[in-house]
């Protein structure tokens, strides 16, 4: 058995950012125009008015202040309201490969690791943009990357379930070298034109690179347990798929794009990230008291603080549970490991730190990490 680590980390930040005042500016002009186009079927109670949304709001119920697009203009042009994404070639790099790429070679550059040693690169993301040929084995190419590459998706947890299964790969002999690649371009999904989630999500890419522990030639994080578990829920739930087109479903349908109740997720995914961790520092005989940072999953401020307070049995200093969600809202399953990879000084050699995901499915995982080096 060998002992994983993770040795580098690498985030592509997208070059728009959109503030909450902009987002809504935009919203609302929508709302106005959509209320005007419908007025007498909504005067005759055949119709509900779309209601104004509120930056005040945004920021009280989620803590977002902000959130990277790839692309603004589609997003924000009221008769659209979504991405404007070009297609591309099919011998054109994808985009999902193009920011993976991106942040793949960032990890590598901070493991000082060439791209020909990696045997395993692993495309751990929310949505995949075709069906096949895998995003991962397209970035595997266009890095050079040896072994072989696959695309997994299990949401919110893509990333941290990405690290359990390279990290158990390296542990057992079978991989040296891996890149958890974890593209997430949430505005592809979100439904903008939905007041109740049209704030939540950015997009973003992140890459983890794992290796061989006696492999890293600097500072490095040991994977000392990971622990994953899923519990089937409809709360979170995006009906689009190879399906539709079968189905006679190709028009414009609300269900084709995301859609939550995010009241219950709230109140369903809390205890069960609370218990999950919990079981998790039992199994590895850590108490809370001994973990020197919580890096949670990136959805809401509120969320992680109860979580943060739950796990701790106090309440968490800022830096021992750093939020990035003000910047970038939630993306996903690389929330938590933009937050890693953001938020790791002054942790001292022997210091241990959690990296937890949370989601649809429901879906939840946990790498527990020691520094090193
Ligand atoms: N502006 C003004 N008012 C609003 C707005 C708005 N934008 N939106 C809603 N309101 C109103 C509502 O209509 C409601 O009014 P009323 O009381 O009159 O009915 C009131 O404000 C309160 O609304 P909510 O109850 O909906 O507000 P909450 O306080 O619950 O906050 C949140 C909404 C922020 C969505 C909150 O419920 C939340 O964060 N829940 C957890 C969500 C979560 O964690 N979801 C997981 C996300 S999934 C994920 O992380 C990845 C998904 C993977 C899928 C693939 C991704 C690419």
């Amino acid at each position: 058995m060998h002992q994983p680590a993770i040795t580098g980390t690498g985030v592509f930040t997208p070059p728009h950012r959109i503030d909450n005042a902009r987002l809504v500016a935009a919203y609302n002009a929508h709302a106005e125009r959509f209320n005007a186009a419908h007025a007498e079927a909504i005067a005759a109670g055949d119709m509900d008015p779309k209601p104004p949304s509120s930056a005040a709001f945004i920021l009280e119920a989620s803590g977002i202040e902000a959130r990277y697009v790839m692309e603004p203009q589609g997003i924000l042009d009221p008769d659209r309201m979504y991405p404007r994404l070009p297609s591309r070639t099919d011998d054109a790099p994808s985009l999902m490969a193009e920011i993976g790429l991106d942040a793949a070679r960032r990890a590598l550059s901070e493991a000082q690791v060439t791209a020909d040693t990696v045997d395993l690169v692993l495309c751990a993301a929310s949505n995949h943009e075709r069906a096949y040929p895998a995003v991962a084995v397209e970035i595997q190419a266009l890095l050079g990357a040896g072994g072989f590459a696959y695309d997994m998706n299990i949401a919110c947890s893509s990333a941290t379930i990405g690290i359990q299964t390279a990290a158990d790969m390296i542990r057992a002999g079978s991989v040296r070298t891996a890149l958890v690649v974890s593209p997430e371009i949430t505005s592809a999904h979100l439904e903008w034109r939905d007041r109740d989630c049209h704030f939540i999500f950015g997009d973003v890419a992140t890459a983890v690179l794992l290796q061989r522990a006696e492999a890293a030639s600097g500072a490095h994080w040991r994977v000392m347990s990971c622990r994953a578990a899923t519990r089937y829920s409809n709360n979170i739930r995006n009906n689009d798929g190879f399906l539709r087109r079968s189905r006679d479903q190709m028009e414009d349908r609300r269900d084709m794009q995301f859609m939550q109740n995010g009241r219950k997720v709230f109140r369903e995914v809390l205890p069960l990230v609370v218990a999950h961790i919990a079981g998790h520092l039992r199994e590895a005989e850590v108490a809370p008291g001994d973990l020197s940072r919580l890096w949670l999953h990136q959805a809401n401020k509120t969320m992680n603080d109860y979580i943060g307070r739950k796990v701790l049995g106090r309440d968490p200093a800022p830096e021992e549970q750093p939020n990035i969600l003000q910047d970038y809202a939630n993306t996903s399953s690389a929330g938590s490991i933009i937050a890693f990879s953001k938020a790791r000084e002054g942790l001292e050699p022997g210091d241990l730190g959690l990296i937890c995901s949370f989601g649809a499915g429901y879906s939840v995982g946990s790498v527990l990490v020691a520094r090193a080096g």
